[in-house]
């Protein structure tokens, strides 16, 4: 019997959905999956449900919550190993979370999320690009710095941090832009996580009346 719902939009294009969701997986609450077809601006049905009109929302055990930072501290304390133990690597792991939540506006314009197209070299400006370079040097030096133990921005163990930028490797690995071998090594691994795997395979599956014609004619 589940404990609450989840309410998310097209897998294929919707990264905040990819984030909450898997908070919520890593976390293993028990939820219904609730699955909206985005309109690509304003949905009508995610307006309905959700206190801030956006998807990913939660609700669990009574709590009520939206925004995909929010939902990665709820889940945090029924997986406290979502944060890092130590306190400097776990303030490192929330500063770079949050600056995700709250940036790389540029990037996510230009190369919007989409698990099924080939979007080589599209979306790249002066201002996306700027986003790159700062996102590769994140993961990089976050890495070197504590990511020794394993493949995952702080080691063996993928994250919250790991969850708030699994979307931007899905858009890396759809639009291509120049980065670092450290960073595509970090996209590898992040893709072939089963989580992520799974989101991929569900997203494959969704009806193609779903796609929106501003997202599959980037090119
Ligand atoms: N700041 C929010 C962003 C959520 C967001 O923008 N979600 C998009 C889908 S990826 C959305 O719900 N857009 C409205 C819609 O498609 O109707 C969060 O962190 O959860």
């Amino acid at each position: 019997m589940a404990d609450g719902k989840l309410y998310l939009g097209t897998r294929r294009y919707s990264s905040w959905s990819l984030r909450g969701w898997l908070l919520v997986k890593l976390a293993r609450l028990e939820v219904e999956e609730i699955v909206i077809p985005i309109a690509g601006g304003v949905t009508a049905a995610v307006r309905e449900v959700s206190p801030n009109g956006l998807v990913p929302y939660l609700e669990h055990q009574g709590a009520k919550i939206w925004e995909s930072i929010a939902i990665a501290e709820y889940c945090a304390e029924f997986e406290p190993g979502l944060w890092p133990a130590d306190r400097l690597t776990r303030a490192h792991a929330r500063a770079i979370a949050a600056e995700m939540h709250a940036g790389f506006r540029a990037l996510r314009i230009a190369m919007p999320m989409n698990l099924g197209r080939d979007y080589t070299g599209v979306g790249q400006n002066p201002d996306s690009l700027a986003d790159v370079a700062h996102i590769d040097r994140l993961w990089t030096t976050t890495r070197e710095k504590y990511g020794a133990s394993g493949p995952y921005l702080f080691g063996d163990v993928f994250n919250a941090a790991d969850a708030m930028f699994a979307p931007v490797v899905a858009r890396f690995l759809t639009f291509a832009p120049p980065l670092s071998d450290a960073a595509r090594v970090y996209c590898k691994a992040v893709r072939a996580h089963p989580l992520v795997e799974q989101w991929y395979a569900q997203a494959a599956e969704e009806p193609q009346s779903w796609q929106l014609e501003k997202y599959e004619n980037l090119a």
